[in-house]
C-alpha cells in the first residue's frame, strides 16, 4: 500500500527555510552545499522521526519478531536521495530547490559516502536493510561506527596511494541518534575460573578484565513509501567512568577508540589481528546483550526468545555470536546449557559469501583464549558436546573431525555459525551448489537440512530512479508509473524492446548518460573519450579471481591489431575500470599500475585516437557506481568460474541496459536464464571444466603461451617494454601468468574472449539487435530485486510474519 508524504512545495520552503534559519544563521544565498546540505537532512529528520518513534511502538506494542542483520560492513553510499525518495518527496524537494534558486545536485554531492564496507557484502547488507522497511519486515542492523571506512584511493603516477576515508569528517553522521540508555559494557581480556554459586551451580568469576562501554548510535532506515522506519545500529567505543583511572594518556585512550576508528585495520600483525577480533566481539557482544534485554521486557520467558527474535550472522566477521549468546544465556541469565542451546540454534543464521578460504575466518586457540577467554570456554564446550553428539549418532568420524569448531590450534568461526545456528545460504544458485558439494561439502553431508540458496539482489529504486532518473523517465513513457511501485511491472518493457522509437528513445537515454560520464572522466583525468564508442565497464574490487587482467590482455590484442593496421574497420571503444586493491595485496597493485600505464601509452597515441580510449577512475564507490553504471554498454563479469559467488554490480548494469559480457559464474547464470541466451554474451570454462583441471592437475599456461601466438605477443607485451614505467610490474605479470602457470586460467580463456568481443563489437553496430538486447535486459531484470530476497530470508529463514498495515501514517 503506497502511503507518501503530503507535502506540498510551498510548505516544504517553508519548513526548509526555517530549519536553515535556526541551524546555519546566514543568509541562503551566502550557503555553501555543506551548510545547505545540513539544513535538508535536518528537515527530513523532522519529516520522519514521527514515523521512526511510531514504528518502534507499533512492533513493540505487537510483540513483533525482529530479525537483527549483524554486519561488520554496511555500505549505503549517500542516505539523502533515498530518505527523499523513500518519504515521496524527492521530486517535491527538487522542485522547492528549483524555487529557491538553489543547485540540488550541488547540495547532493555535499554528503560524504557512508562507506563502511568494502564491496559487494557490505552493499548487499546496505540493500537489505532499504528492502526490509520497504517491505515492511521488522528487520534490524546491528554493526560498527567507523569514523574511517575503507580508505580513499588516489592514483600517484599509476600507483595506488590509500589515504583515510574520513567519511565521518567534522560534520559527523546527520542521520544518527545516539541511544544513551541502551549502552552495555563489554569485557576482554584477564582471567576467568568457575567458582560454586550454590545449588550445585557454578559461575565465572572474572579477574584483571577491560571493560568497555559499547553506546549505539541509530541510523533510520526508511521503507519506500510505506512510512516503515527501521533501524540500523551502529556501535561505538567508550571508556566507563569508573575505569577512567586505568587510562591516564591520550595515547591510552586513543588504543581503546582504535576500536571503531576504522573498517578493516591491517591484519598482517599480531596487534592487527587481536584489534579485528576485537572489534568483530564488541559488536557482537554489545547487540546481543541489548537484544536479550529488550525481549526480557516483553516479559515472556527467555528459554522462547526465538520465537521472536532471530539474528543473522553476514559472513564470519560476527560468527562468535552462538557462543557470546550462550555465554549471556548461561552466565547472565542462568539458563542451564540445553535449554539455552536449544535457543542459540533456533535463533542463530549464517549466510557465507565466498568459497575463498582466506575469507573463512580462524583465530588460532592462544590469541582467541587471551582476547575472550569464557567466551573460548564456552566454544571448546560446545565443540566438545557436538562431538559426542555426531558419535552417538554414528556419524562418519572424518566428516566430524573436519566439521569440529577448534582444530589444530584455530577455532573456525565458519564452523561455530554452522554448528551454532539452523541456516546455511549461499548467494547464488551456482554458489550454493559448490558449498554443498565442495566448500562445505562435510556439513552438508552431516546437516543438509541446513542449507538453501538466497540469490542476491539490489535496491532497483537506487540504481533507476537515483542513478538514472531520464532512464526512469523514459520506462513511464513507454510502460506507465507502476514499475516504480511494483519492479515486476517492468515485464511490460518486453513488449516494447523491437519498437524503433522505443529504441530509439532508450538510445538516447544511454548517450545521456554516457556524456554525463564523459565530462567526468575529462574532468577528472584529463582524457576526452567519445561517446560513439561502446562504453565497456570492469568496476568492482581488484582480486586476480574477477580477472581485470584478462580484460587488460584483451585491451593489448586490440592495440596491436590497430598498430598492425591502422586504416583497418574498427568499432571504438572506451575501457573504463574503477577498482581498489587491498592494501596489503601487491599483485592486485601491480595490477593497477599496469592499467594506468597502459591508458597513458594508448591515450597518447595519436595513431590510436578514438579508436581506443582506457580510463581508470579512482576512488571507485557507490556514489561513482551511480555515474558510471547507468553509462555503460558492455558489463564485464568475466570471473573464473565458480569463483565469484554471485556478484551484484552484473545485476545493476543489467537494469539500466549494458549487455553483459559473462562468464558461467554466479548469478550471470541466473542473468542469461531471466534475459535468454541470445541477449547476454557468454564465454570461457564452466566451473565443471575448471574443477577437471583441479582433479587431473592438467593445466599447462607456457604449452598455451608457446603455441598460440597471438597470446604470446600479448604476453610478451608485459615485459618487452613497450608498456613504459612498469617493468617490475609487467614482470610479476608475466610471472603469474607463465613461470606459476596462472593460477586463474587466464590463457585458456583467452581466445574465447576476444571473440566473444568481437561478437560485441559486431552486434553493437547494428543498432536495432543491439537495442533489442539491451532492453530486453531492462525488461528482465526484476528478479532481481533486494526486496524479493529479503522476503525470501524473511520467510524462509527468520520466520517473521509480515506486520500488518498498521497505522504508519506519514507526517
Ligand atoms: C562475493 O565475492 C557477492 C558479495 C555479496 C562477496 C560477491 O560475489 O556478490 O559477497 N564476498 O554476497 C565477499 O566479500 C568476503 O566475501
Amino acid at each position: 500500500m503506497e502511503q507518501t508524504m503530503e507535502l506540498t512545495t510551498d510548505q516544504f520552503i517553508r519548513d526548509f527555510e526555517q530549519t536553515f534559519n535556526e541551524q546555519q544563521q546566514t543568509l541562503l544565498q551566502n550557503a555553501t552545499p555543506t551548510e545547505l546540505f545540513l539544513a535538508l537532512a535536518h528537515t527530513i529528520r523532522q519529516y520522519y522521526t514521527p514515523m521512526w518513534l511510531e514504528r518502534n511502538e507499533s512492533l513493540s506494542a505487537r510483540q513483533e519478531k525482529i530479525a537483527y542483520y549483524f554486519s561488520i560492513e554496511f555500505l549505503p553510499g549517500r542516505m539523502l536521495e533515498t530518505n527523499l525518495l523513500n518519504l515521496g518527496i524527492l521530486d517535491t524537494v527538487k522542485e522547492g530547490f528549483t524555487q529557491l534558486g538553489l543547485d540540488f545536485t550541488a547540495v547532493k554531492n555535499a554528503e560524504h559516502d557512508m562507506a563502511l564496507g568494502n564491496g559487494g557484502l557490505g552493499r548487499l547488507a546496505a540493500a537489505f536493510m532499504d528492502s526490509l522497511a520497504t517491505t515492511g519486515y521488522a528487520g534490524f542492523g546491528n554493526g560498527l561506527r567507523y569514523k574511517y571506512g575503507l580508505f580513499k584511493q588516489r592514483i600517484v603516477d599509476g600507483y595506488q596511494v590509500e589515504l583515510p576515508d574520513a567519511w565521518f569528517g567534522s560534520l559527523g553522521n546527520v542521520w544518527e541518534t545516539r541511544k544513551d540508555h541502551d549502552a552495555v559494557n563489554v569485557r576482554f581480556f584477564g582471567n576467568v575460573y568457575m567458582a560454586d554459586a550454590g545449588e550445585g551451580k557454578l559461575k565465572p568469576v572474572y579477574s584483571n578484565a577491560q571493560v568497555l562501554r559499547a553506546v549505539p548510535y541509530d541510523v533510520p532506515q526508511l521503507g519506500y513509501k510505506n512510512g516503515v522506519v527501521n533501524n540500523l545500529r551502529l556501535w561505538d567505543v567508550e571508556i566507563p567512568e569508573e575505569y577512567e583511572l586505568n587510562y591516564p594518556t591520550i595515547a591510552d585512550r586513543r588504543r581503546v577508540e582504535d576500536i571503531t576508528a576504522v573498517l578493516y585495520p591491517d591484519d598482517s600483525t599480531e596487534e592487527g589481528k587481536k584489534l579485528r577480533l576485537m572489534q568483530e566481539y564488541f559488536m557482537t557482544s554489545a547487540g546481543l546483550q541489548t537484544i536479550v534485554k529488550s525481549y526480557l521486557k516483553m516479559g515472556l520467558p527467555l528459554e522462547k526468545i526465538y520465537e521472536k527474535v532471530s539474528v543473522h550472522i553476514n559472513d564470519t566477521h560476527p560468527a562468535v555470536a552462538p557462543a557470546e549468546f550462550m555465554r549471556i544465556l548461561i552466565d547472565d541469565y542462568g539458563m542451564e546449557w540445553d535449554a539455552a542451546w536449544n535457543a542459540t540454534t533456533k535463533v542463530m543464521s549464517y549466510t557465507n559469501h565466498t568459497i575463498l578460504s582466506e575469507a573463512l575466518e580462524k583465530w588460532s586457540t592462544g590469541l582467541f583464549s587471551f582476547v575472550l577467554p569464557r567466551v573460548f570456554q564456552i566454544i571448546v564446550e560446545i565443540d566438545n558436546r557436538y562431538m559426542a553428539q555426531m558419535g552417538a549418532q554414528g556419524a562418519d568420524y572424518a566428516r566430524v573431525e573436519n566439521t569440529r569448531i577448534v582444530r589444530n590450534g584455530q577455532v573456525h568461526m565458519a564452523h561455530l555459525a554452522i554448528i551454532g545456528g539452523h541456516s546455511v545460504n549461499g548467494v547464488a544458485q551456482i554458489h550454493t551448489e559448490l558449498l554443498k558439494e565442495d566448500t562445505l561439502r562435510d556439513f552438508y553431508a552431516l546437516t543438509p537440512e541446513k542449507f538453501n540458496n538466497k540469490t542476491n539482489g539490489i535496491v532497483q529504486r537506487r540504481w533507476t530512479q537515483i542513478a538514472a532518473p531520464v532512464l526512469s523517465q523514459t520506462i513511464d513513457k513507454w510502460i506507465g508509473f507502476e514499475w516504480r511501485n511494483d519492479i515486476h511491472a517492468l515485464r511490460a518493457l518486453n513488449d516494447v524492446v523491437d519498437n524503433p522509437r522505443a529504441q530509439n528513445d532508450f538510445w538516447e537515454v544511454k548517450q545521456l548518460a554516457k556524456k554525463r560520464l564523459a565530462d567526468y572522466i575529462e574532468e577528472t583525468t584529463g582524457v576526452h573519450v567519445s561517446t560513439d564508442a561502446i562504453f565497456d565497464v570492469q568496476v568492482k574490487r581488484l582480486h586476480a579471481y574477477k580477472r581485470q587482467l584478462l580484460n587488460v590482455m584483451h585491451i593489448i590484442k586490440l592495440y596491436w591489431d590497430i598498430k598492425d593496421n591502422p586504416e583497418g574497420d574498427f568499432t571504438p571503444r572506451v575501457f573504463i575500470f574503477g577498482a581498489k586493491a587491498a592494501p596489503g595485496y601487491h599483485f592486485a597493485k601491480s595490477i593497477i599500475k599496469v592499467i594506468n600505464e597502459l591508458a597513458n601509452l594508448i591515450n597518447n597515441d595519436p595513431e590510436i585516437g578514438d579508436k581506443l580510449k582506457v580510463v581508470f577512475l579512482e576512488n571507485y564507490r557507490v556514489s561513482l557506481a551511480e555515474l558510471i553504471i547507468p553509462a555503460a554498454n558492455v558489463s564485464e563479469q568475466i570471473s573464473l568460474a565458480s569463483k565469484e559467488a554471485s556478484g551484484t554490480s552484473n545485476m545493476k548494469f543489467m537494469m539500466t541496459g549494458a549487455v553483459t559480457m559473462a562468464t558461467l559464474d554466479g548469478a550471470n547464470i541466473e542473468i542469461r536464464d531471466e534475459v535468454g541466451e541470445e541477449n547476454i554474451v557468454i564465454f570461457g570454462m564452466t566451473k565443471d571444466e575448471v574443477y577437471h583441471h583441479y582433479e587431473t592437475h592438467d593445466y599447462n599456461a607456457r604449452y598455451l603461451y608457446d603455441t598460440d601466438p597471438v597470446l604470446h605477443r600479448v604476453i610478451n607485451t608485459f615485459v618487452d617494454g613497450t608498456i613504459p614505467r612498469c617493468q617490475s610490474e609487467g614482470s610479476e605479470i608475466f610471472d603469474a601468468l607463465v613461470t606459476y602457470n596462472d593460477e586463474y586460467f587466464l590463457l585458456e580463456d583467452f581466445q574465447s574472449y576476444v571473440a566473444a568481443q568481437a561478437r560485441v563489437s559486431a552486434l553493437y553496430r547494428d543498432r536495432e539487435r543491439w537495442m533489442h538486447m539491451s532492453m530486453m535486459n531492462i525488461a528482465n531484470s526484476d528478479k532481481f530485486t533486494s526486496d524479493d530476497t529479503i522476503r525470501q530470508y524473511a520467510e524462509e529463514i527468520w520466520h517473521l510474519s509480515l506486520p500488518h498495515a498498521g497505522r504508519h501514517r506519514a507526517a
